[in-house]
């Protein structure tokens, strides 16, 4: 079915993908004749944890490579953790011991970093911490954070990019006793689902089409096909109750804003790092690569058998119906929306010691991706940080002229706060505690954090991935 169709759009791509038609697969929306959202949602399974003696939780996690149907009617060679795309679900509670057991088969180094996981410096996994092929690396760290919906992906210096691509990430949820408390869902694969956003981009054979000119250096590598979990155009069945989405932009340089179809509101409880002080009513989540949102949604009042579809406007790109929801029979149990979710300690500007400006820009200097003019360099500690202080980041983006692009700045060990956008307070929707941050052309966002508990040489950087990649990355050390 698909095979037909391509052939037959196969004249329209030529048109519009200028110089990608040759080897990608049409749009989905172009494929009119397909079936669409006769798959399931696949939701990855949680990893069983071994309990030790002493309360520690285990976990395995190998890099693989196998092959997977991403879309339907083709085979994909394809990465994963303890599977073909994607990896497993990783639960913990705050203040657990944990032990990670990783190993490498991919037959190239990786790394394996816990994004948004405040860590000892040596187990966050970043370039620092390469696994060879073959080996593996034990990261062990206790939990010192609130409920959060994080995830983990490698992170090896150049690799980045093409290893996510290939469907290496998976999530990392931390509960503690203020996700126990709230009457919200919380049955995991019932009423609460992870949702991975990727788009991606095929050659005809099946094979993912990764960087193929320096367009895609420039601009990320913009697919034109949206994943959810892994599958295209999947379908949810849900109960006629409340449900909770987890949503995470996982694609390497796309721009996400996600609705419904019918434009229906919902509630924003969370930001990247847990909690937000109270939900927040949206009809739409603006979020860019890295970034997360929990969101409540209530399909009480549809009926039996009816259908809605969640919608992801792609900058710069397409839009996508990337996933249906048939909802069932109304639940048994509702859960009303809580007017307050948990509480946040705000922190003080005039507790900052100092601010350092962060000015990210795209091939400033003789064609590089640069922060402050420098390039990525693993010998070169940028920032000196000093331990247990509060500090203010003023993150720039104004490359100019043809170069307008949006940057998604991403900092190791902390959950900052935004200060304010072009000298604005962060609409609601951004007030909580975030490790990600989107920055428009034009735009000069002020975030502030606390650099607690741990010494040690971590990472800030745009997580466009192929900007990573190409250098716009610095270091910073935490000092006693
Ligand atoms: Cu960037």
């Amino acid at each position: 079915m698909r095979r037909r169709t391509f052939l037959k759009h196969g004249a329209v791509s030529l048109g519009l993908l200028g110089a990608h038609s040759l080897f990608a697969i049409p749009p989905a929306v172009w494929a009119g004749e397909y079936e669409r959202f006769k798959r399931d949602l696949p939701v990855p399974p949680l990893l069983e944890s071994l309990a030790d003696d002493k309360g520690t939780a285990r976990f395995s996690l190998k890099a693989t490579r196998g092959e997977s149907q991403l879309i339907d009617d083709f085979t994909t060679p394809t990465m994963g953790y303890n599977g073909n795309y994607l990896g497993p679900t990783i639960r913990v509670r705050n203040g657990q011991k944990v032990h990670v057991e990783v190993t490498n088969e991919l037959g190239e180094k990786t790394t394996v970093h816990w994004h948004g996981l405040h860590v000892p410096a040596e187990f966050d996994g970043g370039p620092r911490q390469i696994i060879l092929p073959d080996a593996v690396w034990n990261p062990q760290f206790t939990i010192k954070q609130p409920a959060a919906t994080l995830w983990y992906h490698p992170h090896a210096m150049g690799l980045t990019g093409e290893h996510v691509y290939m469907g290496l990430a998976g999530m990392f949820y931390i509960d503690d006793a203020v996700s126990d408390s709230l009457d919200i869902p919380k049955k995991y694969g019932v009423d609460d689902f992870p949702v991975i956003l990727q788009d991606r981009r095929f050659f005809q054979d099946g094979n993912l089409a990764y960087v193929q000119s320096m367009m895609d250096v420039m601009h990320g590598v913009i697919g034109n096909i949206m994943l959810v979990n892994g599958v295209e155009w999947p379908n949810l069945n849900v109960a006629g109750g409340m449900v909770r989405l987890r949503l995470l932009n996982g694609s390497n340089g796309s721009l996400y804003r996600i609705r419904f179809s019918d434009n229906r509101a919902f509630n924003q409880i969370a930001t990247d790092g847990g909690f937000m002080e109270a939900p927040v009513s949206l009809t739409e989540v603006e979020l860019s690569p890295g970034e997360r949102s929990e969101i409540l949604v209530d399909f009480s009042n549809d009926s039996a058998a009816s259908t809605v579809m969640l919608v992801v406007d792609q900058l710069p790109g397409g839009q996508y119906e990337a996933m249906q929801f048939t909802i069932g029979e109304p639940v048994a149990k509702y859960h009303n929306i809580p007017e307050k979710l948990t509480e946040i300690e705000w922190l003080n500007e005039k507790d900052a010691v100092r601010t350092r400006q962060m000015q990210m820009q795209t091939f400033s200097e003789g064609g590089r991706l640069t922060i402050n003019g420098k390039h990525m360099d693993m010998n070169r500690i940028d920032e000196k940080i000093q331990l247990g202080s509060t500090e203010i980041w003023e993150v720039s983006n104004y490359s100019g002229g043809m170069m307008q692009m949006i940057h998604s700045m991403h900092l190791h060990d902390v959950q900052f706060q935004i200060l304010d956008r072009n000298g604005r307070k962060p609409d609601p929707r951004e007030r909580g505690r975030k490790d990600t941050v989107l920055i428009y052309p034009n735009e000069t966002v002020r975030i502030i954090a606390r650099f607690e508990d741990y010494t040690g040489i971590y990472m800030y950087h745009c997580h466009l991935l192929e900007h990573e990649d190409g250098g716009m990355m610095g270091q910073f050390e935490v000092v006693k």
